[in-house]
């Protein structure tokens, strides 16, 4: 049998469906084939040219809902049924065996409502439409089932539609599993979301609403499978967003929402006016997001404090803190004359006294420290001045201090809010984690969502691959070990002994260490790695080649986001304020802060002698945090069983229902999709049910002949097909039925 419809590569399309209109013999350099419009092309194949193009499967297969019902099951076959549900039916939602691929409508659906979710509760995955809610519901009712933790692991890139996903599944548990009593649980479980939105989404160039943080929240059930509360782990807050946004770009929300309602008469001792005045919320140069209103959000951010038993005296505390960030940020830093030293005019600087009023802390004190700063050598302490480009530095990575503390407190009580007394049966974890992401400039923060990344897709992978192995197993069907696609090379590379991590925090504690000497040590010691390379062009850049794509990551900045340094003395202001200030109070305190410097002794003289870095040697840098935060995931992960949905941005201008295919194909590439269909297209891609093809075992069968063994099995109670035999199956059958009307329209025709 010759198949003649086949994808070729299309620069535009990415794939384009031909056929092959004349017999092609093995090792012939050219196809002829003609294209849809029946423009003849001769296609070169061969060693030095084309792979021999894909086959396409036949029309009766597109649009499935589940993709491995496809026969050829290959990233142009992948791409074409998703854009067909996607545009034609308007299906947002397929399934690639136990992935769920979700498709961003950027248009609102009415298939979320109540009525939905009780559809959907309760039934079998495949008897329903795809859909978010069947994965929540397969959760759920796999919980139940095998006395078991799960997770739903959301991904794909920013914009995608993870967080909205995240909170359907959320939403889904809240409506199926809410609580009997008037405790509203699940209420407070949902008002977690727009708290976090507020204090962790921020406007960016790819999505008006980006997380700019990772979170794990689990869902915690009793016996009665009924919400009794919930806990949120959240990974790495890009803080710098705190004192820096790009063009068009803004701060994070609750910053804008406050600002909006800054007239508000309990809002007056804030001091806060427009946006625009504000340095910290104005560098994105527009303040505004189309279609949100700041301050009505701000009722909405209050609102979820409120129900989660934040008390009105302490919500008023987490706004100071926030207006005191915005006044930090506009505290002029002016130039002595010897070009060396800076000062602050506190009598012209009035957000010098609002900060030190909002927070209590003593004007005197904030203001020497904003310019000066300690050195503590072997033998004496000395005080030094900053230049102006040193305090502002200093200056911003207290902003973003005093910001990361207050996220943490915020989590820290919503957790309190949601935890429970009673015992927790079992549990089901929502991951909205930030996508692969590449830019133009790629620094720390790519770097570190890079690699959470590739550590869920090494999850993913192990997994897909066990799954196969059990599948196979529990129908009883001879398994062949299948090699599959392992990236523990590249994870080996960044996090082992040695690796990047390890090399980086090395370089943090060489007092003259910098990014271009880390670089250097490491291009010494990777060179020889697989998944590292070089830049010709470049000695302070490097890539990494990781299995969504290959990215170029610029070494500068690296070791001071590392260190995170924050000087000791402005802190330890901040932890002198009395308890009039609780809460700000205790945003200060903790166990594993450095003690105030032991010597009393301050001499106000430039310092002669090499200085140690103000007393922190012990902290932990922020890329070791990261990397045990993940352990801690993966290990979380690993003990539940996983969901995974898969979050696609079809376009990006966001526009409703368009589909651009070089973007969907990338994103296909990138989070994984195609690489499980590789990992099962080893095996026995295919699946159906027994019944289904009667061809198989009925008296006008298939005879011998046409059946090649080794491309099918029978398991207990499905038939496993090796790639392509479904499509040939189908074609029999249709051969068939076309010969049997031929027979009829013979007789018919005899008749007559
Ligand atoms: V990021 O990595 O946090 O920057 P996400 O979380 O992947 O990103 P998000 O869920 O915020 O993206 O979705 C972006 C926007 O797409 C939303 O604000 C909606 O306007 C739009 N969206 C996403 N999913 C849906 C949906 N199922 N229905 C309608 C959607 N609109
Ligand atoms: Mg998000």
């Amino acid at each position: 049998l010759t198949y003649t419809r086949v994808w070729i590569p299309d620069p535009d399309h990415v794939w384009r469906a031909a056929e092959i209109v004349r017999d092609y013999k093995e090792g012939e350099p050219v196809l002829h084939l003609t294209l849809e419009d029946d423009t003849p092309l001769e296609y070169p194949v061969g060693p030095k040219s084309n792979p021999l193009p894909f086959l396409r499967n036949p029309d009766i297969l597109v649009g499935e809902n589940d993709l491995t019902a496809l026969s050829y099951l290959h990233e142009p076959a992948v791409l074409h049924n998703l854009k067909v549900r996607f545009l034609e039916p308007n299906h947002i939602y397929t399934y690639c065996g136990i992935v769920l691929v979700a498709i961003n409508p950027y248009e609102q659906l009415h298939i979320y409502g109540e009525e939905v979710i009780r559809a959907y509760s309760g039934q079998n995955m495949g008897d329903m439409d795809p859909h978010i809610f069947a994965v929540a519901e397969e959760a759920y009712k796999q919980m139940a089932r095998d006395e078991r933790n799960q997770s739903i692991i959301v991904s794909g890139e920013s914009g995608a539609g993870k967080t909205v996903s995240a909170k359907y599944a959320m939403r889904f548990f809240a409506t199926v599993g809410g609580s009997t009593s008037d405790t509203n649980v699940e209420e407070k479980v949902l008002a977690s979301s727009p708290i976090m939105e507020a204090i962790g989404n921020a406007k960016t160039t790819r999505n008006d609403n980006s997380s700019r943080f990772g979170k794990y929240i689990e869902i915690g059930f009793n016996r009665q499978y009924r919400i009794i509360g919930a806990n949120m782990r959240t990974y790495l807050l890009e803080k710098s967003r705190v004192v820096f946004q790009a063009e068009d770009e803004r701060n994070y929300h609750i910053f804008y929402q406050l600002c909006a309602s800054a007239s508000l008469p309990e809002y007056k001792d804030l001091c806060l006016g427009n946006a625009e005045d504000f340095t910290f919320t104005s560098m994105g140069e527009n303040i505004f997001i189309e279609g949100v209103n700041d301050a009505e959000d701000l009722e909405k951010t209050r609102e979820a404090f409120t129900l989660l038993g934040i008390k009105e005296g302490n919500q008023s505390s987490i706004f100071k803190v926030i207006a005191s960030i915005l006044h930090l940020g506009n505290i002029e830093i002016c130039s002595q004359r010897d070009g060396e030293s800076c000062h602050v005019l506190v009598r012209h600087d009035l957000h010098l006294k609002h900060f030190c009023t909002l927070l209590g802390v003593e004007l005197k004190q904030m203001e020497h420290w904003l310019c000066h700063r300690k050195l503590v050598t072997a033998t004496e302490t000395y005080v030094k001045n900053m230049s102006t480009k040193q305090a502002e530095n200093a200056r911003d990575a207290l902003a973003k201090h005093i910001y990361a503390r207050m996220f943490d407190w915020i989590v820290e009580h919503i957790n309190k809010a949601l935890h429970t007394s009673s015992k927790q049966h079992s549990f089901i974890g929502v991951l909205d984690i930030y996508g692969f992401e590449t830019f133009e400039v790629n620094s720390f923060e790519q770097f570190c969502i890079n690699y959470a990344n590739e550590k869920l897709q090494q999850q993913f992978n192990s997994h897909v691959f066990k799954l196969e192995q059990e599948e196979y197993m529990k129908e009883q069907i001879p398994w062949t070990l299948i090699d599959f696609y392992d990236n523990q090379p590249c994870i080996d590379l960044i996090e082992a002994r040695l690796g990047i991590l390890d090399l980086l925090d090395e370089e943090c504690k060489v007092p003259k260490g910098t990014d271009e000497n880390w670089a250097q040590k490491l291009y010494k010691q990777h060179s020889v790695s697989a998944h590292f390379q070089k830049p010709r062009m470049s000695n302070v850049s490097f890539i990494i080649v990781h299995f969504a794509d290959k990215v170029e990551y610029q070494s500068e900045g690296f070791l001071e986001k590392n260190r995170d340094t924050v000087y000791g003395e402005q802190i330890n202001i901040l932890k002198a304020i009395s308890s009039q200030f609780q809460l700000v109070a205790d945003l200060f305190h903790d166990k594993d802060d450095v003690a105030p410097p032991k010597s009393s002794r301050v001499n106000v003289r430039p310092a002669k002698s090499t200085p140690k870095a103000p007393n922190k040697e012990h902290k932990k840098t922020v890329g070791h945090q990261f990397r045990s935060s993940l352990h801690l995931l993966m290990e979380t992960l690993n003990a539940t069983t996983p969901h995974y949905v898969r979050c696609i941005k079809p376009n990006d201008l966001k526009e409703p229902f368009m589909f651009d295919s070089r973007r969907a194909v990338q994103q296909l590439r990138a989070c994984g999709v195609l690489e499980t269909i590789r990992i099962s297209a080893a095996g026995y891609p295919s699946r159906l049910l027994q019944p289904v093809p009667v061809l198989l075992r009925s008296r006008d069968g298939l005879t011998d002949k046409e059946l090649d063994h080794d491309m099918f099995q029978f398991g207990k109670t499905k038939i496993f097909f090796r790639a392509g035999q479904v499509a040939y199956l189908e074609k029999l059958r249709a051969d068939r039925f076309r010969s049997a009307c031929i027979k009829i329209q013979k007789t018919v025709r005899g008749w007559l």
